[in-house]
């Protein structure tokens, strides 16, 4: 625990405290890690920059794969996840008029999909982690790691009340991908992997049920939708679009125009509640440890969200890395450590090119040629009548096994 040094009359006030594991970021990544080890024995603080409310409320994924659901459930996570998300049997494609069901279950002896926002899976892990007396400090402001490359690294933070230190065995760096901890690795130590897309996603919450119980990827000639949902009651809705676009260039009228020349029928239109506009892009870092500091979720990876996976490979990392960890600090073993970045490589590299794949299968892409165009089509009559192709979109869009 922490002691307090008071250095003299209204001076700063300087805290050290002490802890096994020093996690950056409260999203999903470093919460579910938090909870991990603390169910492993092994102490841990989480430092995060934002304050609670903001990050109870941020809207971004909503769908679940099969193993992420059993690993939160595994971790007596899933209390509410089983009372209120959805699950998903299936998916449509839609395209040049012709809409294809991909039967998820039938095509994977059985799997399934669950959709149940990212901000609600963090509100459980938020409450599991104070229920059991966990620490994590909001509103931690110039959060610096130091020593990264000594068995004795630290954690620096200012707050309200002055400026602090954490001294930790590791750190976690699960502050996404505008973190400090991966720029805290010397640039010559890390390779870098980048893919920008010419366009984001616009994405609006609104009331109103969704077009279909289950979701709805649709290709047009003048770009990408999607239709989601977070209850049967509450759509979430997306439209490619320039990714410098401002929301404000996007008025509901002309959301819900181009929602509905993309998607087909079925819209309903509601009340809109969230709106944003996110860039999209691939990337990866490797290694994703150097020293004592592990990268972990979109520190390390981000992919474009058309196959939904960028919330299920940060737990997919947290699981192997909290199993590792459990290992030097139980066992006395550093294998599963050694092996942690390329075990997780394998993985984040196969997802990359399924979500780049779904990506280009559906999006309109500027400088398309009118070979591109009918050839991706294409490919969609393919999906549309193989069921080979369809077991591979399938089999990769509930997850590969943990
Ligand atoms: P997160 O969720 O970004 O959490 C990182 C946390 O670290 C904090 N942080 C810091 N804390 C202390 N000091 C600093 N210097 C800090 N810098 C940052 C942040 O405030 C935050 O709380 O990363 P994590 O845990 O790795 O989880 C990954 C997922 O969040 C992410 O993969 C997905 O949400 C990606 N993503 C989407 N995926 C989908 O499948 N579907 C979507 O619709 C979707 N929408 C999105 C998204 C990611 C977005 N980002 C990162 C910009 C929309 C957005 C806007
Ligand atoms: C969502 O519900 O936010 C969602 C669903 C599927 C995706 C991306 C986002 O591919």
């Amino acid at each position: 625990m922490g002691r307090t040094l008071l250095r003299g009359p209204g001076c700063i006030n300087v805290s050290e405290s002490r802890t096994q594991v020093g996690i950056v970021g409260a999203g999903p990544a470093g919460l579910l890690l938090a909870h991990l080890l603390a169910r492993a024995g092994i102490d841990s603080v989480v430092l995060e920059r934002a304050d609670r409310a903001h990050v109870e409320g941020r809207i971004r994924a909503g769908v679940l794969e099969h193993g992420t659901v059993e690993v939160l459930r595994r971790a007596g996570l899933a209390a509410r996840l089983d009372a209120e998300g959805l699950e998903h049997q299936g998916l449509a494609i839609r395209f040049g008029g012709k809409s294809v069901r991909i039967d998820l279950a039938a095509l994977t002896g059985g799997r399934h999909v669950t959709v149940y926002g990212q901000h609600e899976v963090v509100k459980d892990l938020i409450a599991a982690r104070f229920a059991a007396g966990g620490r994590i400090v909001f509103e931690a402001q110039d959060v610096t790691p130091q020593g990264i490359g000594t068995d004795r690294p630290t954690l620096t933070w200012r707050d309200g009340a002055g400026s602090h230190t954490l001294a930790c065995r590791f750190i976690a760096g699960c502050d996404g991908f505008h973190g400090v901890c991966r720029a805290a690795i010397p640039a010559d130590r890390l390779t870098l992997y980048e893919r920008v897309y010419p366009f984001g996603w616009l994405g609006i919450l609104a009331e109103a049920p969704p077009p279909s119980p289950e979701l709805i990827y649709a290709r047009a000639e003048d770009g990408f939708a999607l239709a989601s949902m977070r209850t049967p009651a509450i759509s979430r809705l997306y439209v490619q679009c320039d990714p410098h676009d401002a929301p404000e260039a996007w008025p509901d009228g002309r959301v819900w125009d181009v929602l509905e020349a993309r998607l087909g029928q079925g819209l309903v239109r509601g009340r809109v509640t969230q709106k944003g506009i996110t860039a999209m892009r691939s990337f990866v870092a490797e290694p994703m440890r150097h020293g004592s500091l592990f990268l972990a979720g979109d520190a390390a990876h981000i992919v474009p969200p058309t196959g939904a996976k960028g919330m299920n490979l940060a737990v997919a990392d947290i699981a192997v890395l909290a199993r590792a960890l459990a290992a030097h600090f139980r066992e006395g073993t550093d294998a599963l450590l050694d092996a942690w970045s390329a075990t997780c490589l394998a993985r984040i590299w196969t997802v990359q090119r399924f979500s780049w794949w779904m990506t280009a299968l559906l999006h309109r892409f500027p400088d398309d040629s009118p070979f591109d165009r009918r050839r991706q089509l294409a490919e969609l009559d393919y999906l549309a009548e193989s069921r080979a192709a369809q077991e591979s979109l399938a089999e990769n869009y509930v997850g590969l096994p943990l």
